[in-house]
């Protein structure tokens, strides 16, 4: 072996060399090529391997040419590499952009329905007023449905609320939300200001106005000194926040067994204001809920002394309280889950 032919294989290998490196296109390549060129098993190697037939003198020569082969290959793959890979990360970038100003899917939300809305609506306002919401049971028993409310079994009240019973012996379906005040006065020591929203159930002949199922939403407050003045005064507030704070309102005598006295609670026509109109039967006034002072017995049933408690309660019909709001006449509406009814609340 010669100087000269090795010196020729080595200047044969960097043209071979650069060439292949000049012509990669991508970082594997390029990878692939330095392994192949520059490895300890590459072809720089097998052509130092014939520095062992040379002259001692000729060796270093031959050394100083390889490194200076080494480092212009390591250059070329260096720079190379940087522009092959800069060409990668920009194509990867391009492809995997995610267009953040690109408008979302929506996403089709539920809505509460109507009655639940109008429910939530009548607690988040007593709720303002330290009222504390309960729930009992629908299926009650007949002394808590009626007899502890001061409707006995042959009383002609009862004649107002045509039961459902249900297959057990002395349970039926509440009739409205009451027992459960009944429940809560007998679970609570007074300042008592209870809130019970609840399903109802009535053998009803089914009309705008009357259904078999619906909603209640019962209040009772029971404390010491409690008078109508306390009852008037917060419901006052109650129309006032649900249907505007300029509306008058008036308390008329009413019936019901388990309040004495008694009274039904209009608000002045939102349609007419008080003048007269169809719409509130040409009185000026519309009925919002019924209401009164606990009776003694039904305070008595409940586990308190009348002598030192006293308490009031009202009961009003969330879908009413709705239908008043936005002129709808049928209670029907509520029931038959008809969209082109529901979308409207949305
Ligand atoms: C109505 C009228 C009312 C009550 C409900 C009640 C409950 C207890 C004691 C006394 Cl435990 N009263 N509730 C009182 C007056 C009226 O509801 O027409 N609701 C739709």
């Amino acid at each position: 072996m010669e100087l000269a032919d090795l010196t020729r294989d080595l200047e044969a290998l960097r043209a071979d060399a650069l060439a292949a490196i000049g012509s990669a296109s991508d970082g594997a390549t390029l990878d692939a090529l330095g392994l192949d060129i520059l490895g300890k098993k590459g072809r720089l190697t097998s052509v130092l391997r014939g520095i062992g037939g040379l002259p001692a003198e000729d060796r270093p020569k031959v050394g100083a040419a390889a490194n200076d082969v080494r480092e212009t290959i390591q250059a070329a793959l260096a720079e190379r590499g940087a522009t092959v890979r800069g060409g990668e990360l920009a194509a990867r970038l391009a492809a995997e952009t995610v267009d953040v100003t690109t408008p979302g899917r929506p996403i089709r939300r539920g809505a509460l329905h109507p009655s639940m809305e109008s429910m939530r609506e009548i607690a988040a306002i007593f709720e303002q007023f330290g009222f504390v919401t309960y729930e009992s049971p629908e299926i009650e028993d007949d002394r808590t449905n009626f007899q502890m409310l001061n409707i006995p079994p042959d009383h002609p009240a009862r004649d107002l609320w045509d039961t459902l019973y249900v297959d057990v012996e002395g349970r039926l379906l509440r009739t409205h939300t009451s027992p459960g005040q009944i429940r809560v006065m007998q679970s609570e020591r007074p300042p008592i200001r209870a809130l019970l929203p609840g399903r109802c159930f009535r053998y009803e002949a089914i009309d705008a106005s009357h259904a078999s199922e619906f909603f209640q939403v019962e209040g009772l407050m029971v404390d010491e000194g409690t008078t109508m003045a306390d009852l008037k005064g917060l419901l006052d507030q109650f129309a006032k926040a649900m249907y505007g704070e300029d509306k008058r309102t008036r308390f008329r005598p009413g019936y019901y067994p388990f309040t004495e006295p008694s009274v039904a609670f209009d608000i002045e026509c939102l349609v007419c204001g008080g003048v007269g109109c169809p719409a509130c039967g040409r009185t000026g006034w519309m009925t919002i809920l019924g209401a009164g002072m606990v009776h003694p017995v039904v305070l008595q049933y409940g586990g308190l002394d009348p002598e030192r408690y006293q308490g009031f309660a009202f009961g009003m019909g969330p879908e009413r309280i709705k239908m008043l709001k936005h002129g709808i006449t049928d209670l029907r509406l509520f029931l038959e889950n008809d969209l082109r009814f529901l979308e409207q609340f949305r």
